[in-house]
């Protein structure tokens, strides 16, 4: 990494994160667009005061479910997350035996092979996404994004689409998936639409729903999924923002 961070710094977490970005952006993962991506997310963090909230949990809570109740479940990645939280990831696919597949919407080659370099570092059993052979495309979808591996995305019953731009997880969805997403706005159209939207940053989330998904039994999960509100989650994020607003102000 390009700066060596003070790890007393007050904001030494939030730094290590943009650095990460940079990095990543220098290594052809993370596109340029990212860095604006990842700003927008620190806004959010800043005034959710950067911890994870009840509002997350109990979406975290969901998502596991979901997961755990899969027939097909993937794990979407593009170059934000792979940096923040490929290990994370493949760590909890490895262990849960979901695939994962690379899905970018700035689509080249260049940024496929570095995301699929970095990603094989943490062993993952299986990388989908990248083996021409393997590719189809969703219809209705002009963005590179419709470039979907025929072993993953295509099949999946639920996909996990985090930091997502919106209007592939429509489509996914309009083709009978469920989708659970992470996105720190909690008024973007893909947090809007998903079945399960985490509102909290993703570096601190991979980790939570690996506990839940350790602790899942065969009968709670169908009744987490029945009592899951999202819209009430998300009423809830708005909320603390708002209050996030305030206490700033007055502090
Ligand atoms: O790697 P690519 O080519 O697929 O491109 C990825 C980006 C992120 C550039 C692309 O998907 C994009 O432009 O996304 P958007 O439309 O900016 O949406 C990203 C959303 O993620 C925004 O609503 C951000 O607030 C949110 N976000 C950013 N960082 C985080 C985050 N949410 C959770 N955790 C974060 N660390």
């Amino acid at each position: 990494m390009e700066n060596d961070l003070p790890i007393d710094h007050p904001r030494y977490e939030s730094l290590k994160h943009r650095h990460l970005i940079i990095d990543g952006m220098k290594k052809n993962i993370v596109a340029n667009a990212g860095l604006i991506a990842h700003g927008r997310g620190e806004t959010f963090d800043y005034l959710l005061g950067e911890k994870t909230h009840d509002f997350s949990i109990d979406a975290c809570r969901a998502a596991a479910a979901y997961l755990y109740l899969a027939k097909n479940p993937i794990f979407s990645i593009n170059g934000n997350v792979t940096m923040l939280s490929g290990k994370d990831i493949v760590e909890l696919c490895n262990e849960r035996k979901i695939p994962l597949e690379i899905n970018i919407f700035y689509r080249s080659k260049k940024r496929i092979e570095a995301i699929k370099s970095y990603l094989k570092k943490f062993n993952p059993f299986v990388i989908f996404g990248y083996e021409e052979s393997h590719l189809v495309e969703i219809e209705n979808l002009n963005s590179d994004r419709r470039i979907v591996d025929k072993r993953g995305i295509a099949v999946a019953d639920v996909v996990f689409v985090p930091l997502e731009d919106g209007d592939r997880a429509e489509i996914l969805k309009e083709n009978g998936k469920k989708i659970i997403t992470v996105d720190l706005n909690p008024l973007s159209r893909t947090a809007k639409m998903s079945d399960v939207t985490i509102i909290d940053n993703i570096v601190r989330v991979v980790p939570l729903i690996s506990e839940f998904m350790s602790g899942m039994n065969d009968k709670e999960e169908d009744e987490i999924i029945h009592k899951y509100n999202n819209n009430e989650i998300i009423q809830k994020a708005l909320n603390e923002i708002s209050e996030g607003f305030i206490n700033k102000f007055n502090h």
